[in-house]
């Protein structure tokens, strides 16, 4: 299959007209993706978006043919999807401080034109949640785009739906979530149109890598939260003398683990179904 986009964890391959997705057990840490996989992350992240894609289909299509029709050497990691015209903006819901929103916020009081009440600190619960939609930058990071930029870039009626479909999937998600336990701080969407113009959400949807997952138990506004996911990887990588940039160092067989765990247990929380780690699940 010809490789059409190599991502830090993730490829994207053509398959006549489909596309086929497939996750690593790669990981990244501040951006860094590091020399030792997490067995189990790439299967755990694509059944977690597929069952996500599963109960949001009620409020915007997706990308989805199949998640069990793919090469075999790739089951239980890809899905075969529909291949769309993506759309130049990356799609992303706050509803907590955190990153750039943290940023803008400390620099102007408001986050995507947004005005924001003073008092906000690392973490906070914001008043409701926020559209903060930015540009896809080919290299480099993303840059803030204002609501009338996305509505010039993609016209009145597509951002109007990517802002409606951004929020409700986003306020799903964090309803969801909250009943296990867990805080789903912001998270970042891709749509892209069908060849009839539709809007669909492509990509991959509420998975740790593309979200901030944090345990509710350990929620304390005012200082940085504790990734639910990679804390146990940030943690030990703090410990070591790696200035950050790569290559990143080799991961412990213990931290392996925990982190192994960690995935394990927000899969099987979320979906209340058990681990989706090295057990393939059969055919249709
Ligand atoms: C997704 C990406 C990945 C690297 C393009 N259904 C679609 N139709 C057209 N294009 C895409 C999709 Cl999902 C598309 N990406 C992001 C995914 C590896 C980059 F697995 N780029």
């Amino acid at each position: 299959m010809e490789l059409v986009h190599s991502g830090k964890v993730r490829e994207l391959y053509a398959d006549g007209d489909d596309l086929i997705m497939v996750a690593s057990d790669r990981v990244s840490v501040y951006d860094v993706v590091l020399p030792t996989p997490i067995p189990g992350k790439g299967r755990i992240l694509t059944q977690l978006s597929l069952w996500w894609f599963g109960q949001l289909s009620g409020v915007i299509p997706n990308h989805v043919i199949s998640g069990t029709d793919v090469p075999s050497q790739w089951e239980g990691r890809a899905i075969r999807c529909r291949r769309l015209r993506m759309l130049p903006v990356e799609c992303i819901a706050r509803g907590y401080l955190a990153g750039l929103g943290l940023a803008s916020y400390r620099e102007t009081g408001a986050i995507s034109g947004v005005r924001l009440p003073p008092g906000l600190g690392e973490g906070s619960r914001l008043p409701e949640p926020v559209f903060t939609p930015t540009t896809k930058a080919a290299a480099g990071h993303d840059e803030p785009m204002s609501y009338g930029e996305v509505e010039a870039l993609v016209g009145g009626s597509v951002a109007a739906e990517l802002r409606r479909a951004t929020l409700e999937v986003y306020r799903r998600g964090v309803e969801l979530a909250a009943r296990r336990g867990i805080i789903i701080a912001d998270t970042k969407l891709e749509f892209g149109l069908a060849g009839d113009g539709t809007v669909m959400l492509a990509d991959e949807v509420l998975t740790p890598d593309s979200s901030r997952f944090w345990p509710a138990s350990e929620w304390t506004p005012g200082r940085p939260q504790p990734s639910l996911d990679k804390q146990f990887l940030r943690d030990w990588s703090a410990g070591l003398d790696w200035d950050r940039r790569p290559p990143g160092p080799a991961i412990p067989d213990d931290v392996v683990a925990a982190t192994q765990a960690r995935y394990q247990e927000l899969y099987a929380r979320l979906t209340g179904r058990e681990g989706a780690a090295d057990r393939p699940r059969g055919r249709g």
